[in-house]
């Protein structure tokens, strides 16, 4: 079979065969990952009401496309106290939001406790509150800096309470293109192994991708098919992401934006490979809200929430400093035809608008 026919038989996309994807038309890839988008979820388009905390951007590590953390493009370090989190929190719940989605830069100034306490006096608080919080890059720099394996730090969170993992610190997997762009953090197989303890720990996680920075088309698809192979194990990733890289005050030199086409046919193509994990969410703080919505016509089912405040990707560029209201979410889901529906952080469905 071609790679066409292996489409319309809505059968598994074998590994060799998905490096031709990118060969196809935006729109054929669409038409058939937005066939596998209704099959899978009908019109439903999730988001949830949550808050992003990012308690210090002081950072061990050099990620070249990161604007976030503090250095000589964004000379503003800052490093919140536990006090200070809760109080966002505080705030956060009253303006209505069910997870907090915490993750810091690299700082082992103050120990491990000072990552893992605060998980602790959210709980205590607030037992109902979602938390989703450490990616596997800061598992794997907490396990470097303390002397502790990655089930030592994994038990301390379960004891601390995080609920959920999010997907950061993936990147692109290739080991050539980390090298470059993010030499020294969390290895691709210590990123995928942190994982899948997690998930053999009975704890769901979700998965990310950077792209649009050096990466090639391979290298994209090398990424997913990791990610599959992975998930055929454990079946803990609840949502795949793939970040648009945004361009502005970092260190990655001479990147071109890569236009809505690419960016589509990788959200389809995502949806496409990744046949195993549930959901795809076009994050829309890197792809704006408008190209987040056309992407649910290209497999994506998912926009990742109302955020209230996000310092990541908006100091790279993007739009999304102040988070969306639900409002904002609630017009532009039902004006372009779709049904939203608010889910908590493991989508179980909480309301249908
Ligand atoms: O891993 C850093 C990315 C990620 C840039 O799990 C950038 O639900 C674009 O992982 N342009 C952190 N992206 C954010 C993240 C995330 C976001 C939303 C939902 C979830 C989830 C996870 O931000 C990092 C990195 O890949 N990032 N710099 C940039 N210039």
């Amino acid at each position: 079979m071609n790679i066409t026919e292996i489409l319309k038989s809505g059968e598994r996309i074998p590994s060799e065969m998905a490096y031709k994807l990118y060969d196809l038309e935006l729109f054929e890839l669409g038409e058939y990952a937005y066939k596998q988008r209704l099959k899978r979820h009908g019109k439903k388009v999730f988001f949830n009401i949550n808050r992003h905390i990012n308690p210090t951007n002081i950072c061990a590590d050099v990620c070249k496309f990161c604007a976030f953390s503090a250095h000589r493009k964004n000379p503003n370090p800052y490093k919140m106290t536990h006090e200070e989190i809760l109080k966002i929190v505080d705030e956060s719940v009253v303006n209505g939001a069910k997870e907090i989605h915490i993750v810091s830069a690299h700082n082992i100034e103050g120990g491990w406790e000072w990552y893992l306490e605060i998980f602790k006096k959210i709980k205590d608080k607030y037992p109902n509150l979602h938390v989703k919080a450490l990616t596997a890059a800061e598992i794997d720099f907490i396990a470097r800096s303390c002397g502790f394996s990655y089930e030592d730090v994994i038990n301390k969170m379960l004891e601390y309470g995080v609920d959920s993992m999010p997907g950061g610190g993936a990147e692109i997997f290739d080991e050539t293109v980390r090298a470059k762009i993010c030499n020294g953090k969390v290895g691709s197989s210590d990123w995928l192994k942190i994982h899948e303890l997690w998930h053999r720990a009975g704890r769901q996680s979700n998965a990310t991708m950077l792209f649009g920075h050096i990466e090639s088309r391979e290298n994209r698809i090398d990424h997913m098919l990791r990610l599959r192979d992975l998930q055929d194990k454990t079946g803990g990733f609840n949502a795949f992401i793939p970040l648009v890289y945004q361009t502005q005050n970092n260190f990655l030199k001479d990147v071109k934006f890569l236009g809505s086409v690419e960016i589509l046919k990788t959200m389809a193509i995502s949806r496409l490979v990744l046949d195993n994990i549930p959901h795809i969410k076009a994050y829309w703080a890197t792809s704006t809200l408008n190209l987040a919505m056309i992407a649910q016509e290209f497999g994506a089912d998912d926009l990742d929430g109302t955020i209230q405040k996000e310092s990541i990707q908006s100091a790279a560029g993007a739009k999304s400093a102040n988070g969306a209201s639900l409002q904002t979410f609630l017009d532009i889901i039902k004006s372009s035809g779709f049904v939203p529906v608010e889910r908590d952080s493991l989508y179980n469905e909480i309301k249908i608008y």
